[in-house]
């Protein structure tokens, strides 16, 4: 498995970061919800200097309820951090999101208008909750990582606006069990892993937590040997030609597309209760 990272890219990133971060009160820092561990940057608080912090814990529909409570309570045990869960296509959340990050303010003393930013790795929803808080068509929104590019401030009401640019994180990549959850989850840009491989993961991780979601939709034994079972779903999909046979490339990506969209069912893919059973040493059987 090859994991690539860019080095020049992160160095200016990091410069935009940390230009944008002094421009602002609060952090509003995006995670999945599914991978609250894996999708955040540990170089993060660093950069933020004693900064105000509220974690955004996004795409909670997507998650386990059991975990994202149980990495609500862990996870908001810090000074000048606080934790929320959000689903960020619920309107709702507006609310939330900037009571809590003007209490927080308030609490350490800023007295005028807050000013926030929301920063996060490639994918976790950024431009859904800007936009969300702004109400507007101001940030783009797209399905694919390294979508955002624009920046300008957007007063959203008296007392709190927001930097229109997300702070874009990279991943921590020295961590391969970290790689491989990324990219099942699609925060990864798709070429840097190979998709029939990442399936095989899936397949480990479904036979510990998801059978019965997925034997159900596809009406397929998941203790098939592999091949033979992305065979079969290919054919029951239509991904299979007389002349060139099963097409592999595509039935990875339909199997990964439907486990990201929750298709499969609602996962958490972090924590130490589902590492002590669904194993990413070694290569996949
Ligand atoms: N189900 C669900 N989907 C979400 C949620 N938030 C965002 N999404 C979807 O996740 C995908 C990525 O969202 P974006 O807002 O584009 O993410 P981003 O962080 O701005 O991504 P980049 O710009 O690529 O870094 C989109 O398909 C969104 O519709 C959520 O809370 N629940
Ligand atoms: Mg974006």
């Amino acid at each position: 498995m090859i994991i690539q990272w860019f080095p020049g890219h992160m160095a200016k990133t990091k410069k935009l970061l940390l230009e944008n971060i002094s421009k602002v009160d609060i952090i509003l820092e995006v995670l999945d919800a599914r991978i609250p561990l894996s999708s955040a940057n540990p170089l993060l608080g660093d950069l933020l200097e004693g900064k105000l912090r509220l974690r955004l814990l996004n795409k909670t529909d997507l998650a386990d309820p059991r975990a994202t409570s149980a990495f609500l309570r862990d996870l908001g045990q810090v000074p000048k951090q606080e934790t929320l869960g959000l689903c960020a296509k619920d309107l709702s959340g507006k609310k939330k999101i900037i009571l809590k990050a003007v209490e927080m303010a308030r609490f350490y003393g800023h007295k005028g208008r807050v000013r926030a930013m929301v920063a996060g790795i490639p994918n976790c929803g950024k431009s859904t909750i800007i936009n969300l808080l702004s109400g507007g068509k101001k940030a783009p929104v797209g399905a694919k990582p390294g979508f955002t590019k624009s920046l300008q401030r957007i007063k959203v009401q008296e007392d709190f606006e927001l930097l229109d640019t997300p702070g874009i994180l990279w991943h921590k990549f020295d961590d391969k069990k970290v790689g491989i959850k990324l990219a099942l989850l699609g925060s990864i840009k798709e070429d840097v892993l190979d998709r029939y491989t990442l399936c095989q993961y899936l397949v480990q991780f479904l036979k510990v937590k998801g059978r019965g979601n997925f034997e159900k939709r596809f009406s397929l034994d998941l203790d098939l040997p592999f091949q033979e079972l992305m065979e079969n779903m290919a054919k029951k999909r239509g991904m299979i030609t007389k002349g060139s046979g099963v097409d592999y490339e595509r039935v990875s990506s339909m199997f990964l597309r439907e486990f990201q969209e929750g298709k499969l069912g609602s996962f958490t893919l972090d924590g130490e209760e589902i590492d002590s059973v669904w194993s990413l040493d070694g290569e996949p059987l």
